[in-house]
């Protein structure tokens, strides 16, 4: 590891450990909140994420020179989505995961209705979340406000709930990348060009650092999924012990499936210097948090 990476493997951890202290104190302890639902709703949002997500929206941020405790609020409740969003998705109506990252899915635990409950209140609480920006850290009303619309829109039908419907539409057969690119944009890459946007709206950014930012996000989020791709099959092959084929009924139509591992592997690096490139002819400041996020993202290997 060279100094860069371990740099910036520090820069994640560091982040990482403020947004675990800043999600365990989100829903307010006094709050008079059923017992259950509280501990279903601790129970996924506390289960080992990596945190990308909230670390994107804080380096957003930073890169241009905004404060970190007005970020914060928005980071929770971007994770806040995402949390929603595994737990919606491991139900039986939708994937029918009993495990997420090594432990139980929440219906598994807690039960279906419970688990629909908890999904809707993580949700609505990231709304909350992202007002404690103004009403508690003092962001500006007009910034707080643009993070609102964006997240509803990104989030919703036209972003991450539209890309989930499109999978699920397409589960009798893709036949196009272009219908899997949509899904990926807007499934995986919509969430992350929100919170890279977020960042920059609380730190007052221009039209054209926004504008950058969301090019980052969207070469970014593609990328991110790809590589997730790439590493579904390198777990299905160590799991079988042999290389799984794109004509074998279990390879998942995926971007593998249409063009192999090995262009596969080449539109992540592509991607990935696109997103660079984004940020590189940019005016943002201080760009290089984003630029090894990106790097880090290329080498990750879960
Ligand atoms: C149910 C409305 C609804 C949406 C579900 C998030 C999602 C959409 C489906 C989950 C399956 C999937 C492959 C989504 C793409 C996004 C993605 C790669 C999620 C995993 O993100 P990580 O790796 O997860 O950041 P951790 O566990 O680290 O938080």
């Amino acid at each position: 590891m060279n100094n860069t990476s371990s740099n910036i493997h520090i820069y994640i951890a560091a982040h990482a450990e403020q947004v675990e202290t800043a999600l365990r104190q989100t829903l307010p302890a006094a709050w008079d909140v059923p017992s259950s639902l509280r501990e279903s709703m601790d129970y996924s949002l506390m289960a080992g994420g990596k945190r990308l997500r909230p670390i994107m929206v804080l380096a957003a941020a930073e890169a241009l020179g905004g404060s970190l405790e007005a970020a914060m609020p928005i980071a929770i409740a971007i994770e806040l989505v995402h949390t929603y969003s595994l737990v919606h998705d491991d139900l039986p109506a939708m994937d029918n995961d009993d495990y997420r990252r090594g432990k139980l899915t929440n219906h598994k635990v807690y039960g279906e209705a419970m688990a629909i409950l908890a999904g809707d209140a993580l949700l609505t609480h990231a709304f909350y979340s992202i007002t404690q920006a103004h009403k508690k850290h003092g962001a500006q009303a007009d910034r707080v406000l643009a993070i609102t619309e964006e997240l509803a829109v990104l989030a919703g039908a036209r972003g991450m709930v539209g890309g989930q419907a499109a999978d699920m539409l397409g589960e009798q057969g893709l036949t196009k990348l272009e219908e899997l690119t949509y899904i990926h944009t807007h499934k995986t890459s919509d969430l992350i060009v929100f919170s890279l946007r977020a960042g920059g709206h609380i730190a007052g950014a221009t039209d054209e650092q926004l504008e950058a930012l969301s090019k980052f996000g969207h070469a970014l989020g593609l990328a991110f999924q790809i590589q997730d791709d790439i590493l579904d099959i390198i777990g299905d092959e160590k799991k079988l012990g042999k290389p799984v084929k794109s004509d074998e009924k279990q390879m998942k139509v995926t971007f593998p499936y249409f063009i192999g591992m090995e262009a596969s592997e080449q539109r992540v690096h592509e991607l990935t210097q696109q997103a660079k490139d984004a940020l590189n002819h940019s005016t943002i400041a201080n760009p290089d948090r984003l630029l090894q996020i990106a790097d880090y993202l290329m080498k990750r290997d879960h």
